[in-house]
């Protein structure tokens, strides 16, 4: 059997994660149009004949600013430890500038394989898409290049077959029915987050956490972490409204992942600077 483990790497927001999904076949990590939604290692698993691949979602390269950016930069440094190749995502409807270049000098001297997946090139015309390849062809000695979709797809059975082309030898990393290295309590965590990152703006969506407190038969019970009272007004919305929309759009999911229907119960609570209480942030996996 062919196994292995395969980083991808990238800017914050260039769709990583959408990508991780998109070659899982599956949800594995939660998705959002703000930058810095995945702040912890994911290990999402895309089975085939004879074959395991397991790709590494990372957080988005960054300045650290806090504790917390600072613990994320640090899942990213360490993300390259022990793969068998990796995958460099670069947004084709943004300049592939000093931050994919900063992203680049790091993976090239990794010594593995490289992959460049040119990803967001749905509805952008032939000329663009040629001149941003030409572009990230440049960025180091990468094994191949694809122009990919990972939102409509395109282009994506390619590239999964390009990355398992360059696994070695191994055994079965994980049994064949999961999906993802994340508990059920962390991916409901993360539905509900998405969700909250769904209906914030700005400053906001960085200040979110969230944590299970029950997963029982019937009813899961999370918080939503905050930093002030007025983003807790925010997120609890006029007479809770916008906390009762995260729950209706997260409990569908919720539902599917544990194969029953749920009561959902969230709470939003201050927790004055938790970005900066590193012992939170270890229970949040952070
Ligand atoms: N049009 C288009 N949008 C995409 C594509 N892939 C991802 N997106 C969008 O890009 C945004 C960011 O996607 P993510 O997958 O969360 O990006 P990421 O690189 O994991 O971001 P961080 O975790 O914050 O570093 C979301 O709004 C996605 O829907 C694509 O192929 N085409
Ligand atoms: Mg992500």
């Amino acid at each position: 059997m062919k196994s292995g483990f395969v980083a991808v790497a990238g800017r914050p927001n260039v769709g990583k994660s959408t990508l991780v999904n998109a070659l899982c076949g599956g949800k594995v990590a939660i998705v959002s149009d703000k930058p810095h939604t995945t702040r912890r290692r994911i290990a999402g698993v895309a089975n085939g004949d004879g074959h395991q691949l397991v790709l590494v979602d990372l957080p988005g390269f960054q300045r650290p600013l806090d504790p917390m950016t600072e613990r994320m930069q640090h899942t990213v440094d360490h993300g390259f430890e022990d793969v068998d190749a990796v995958v460099i995502v670069l947004s084709a409807r943004e300049r592939i500038g000093a931050g994919d270049n900063f992203v680049a000098r790091r993976v090239f001297s990794l010594g593995v394989p490289v992959v460049i997946a040119l990803n967001k090139v749905d509805n952008l015309v032939g000329g663009h898409i040629a001149s941003q390849m030409q572009t990230a062809s440049k960025l180091g000695d990468f094994h191949a290049l694809h122009p990919v979709s990972a939102k409509t797809g395109d282009g994506i059975n390619e590239l999964r077959d390009e990355l398992i082309g360059l696994l070695p030898e191994g055994p079965e990393y994980y049994p064949p029915d999961q999906r993802s290295d994340l508990s059920p309590e962390t991916q409901v965590a993360e539905l509900v987050r998405e969700k909250a990152l769904q209906l914030t703006r700005e400053e906001l969506p960085l200040s979110i956490s969230v944590e299970v407190e029950e997963l029982g038969e019937k009813v899961v019970r999370a918080s939503i972490y905050v930093e002030t009272e007025s983003q807790k007004q925010i997120v609890v919305g006029k007479r809770g409204s916008v906390v009762k929309e995260i729950g209706i759009r997260a409990r569908p999911e919720i539902e599917q992942l544990l194969g029953h229907p749920i009561f959902l119960e969230l709470h939003v609570k201050v927790m004055p600077k938790w970005r900066r209480d590193v012992r939170l942030l270890e229970r949040l996996g952070i």
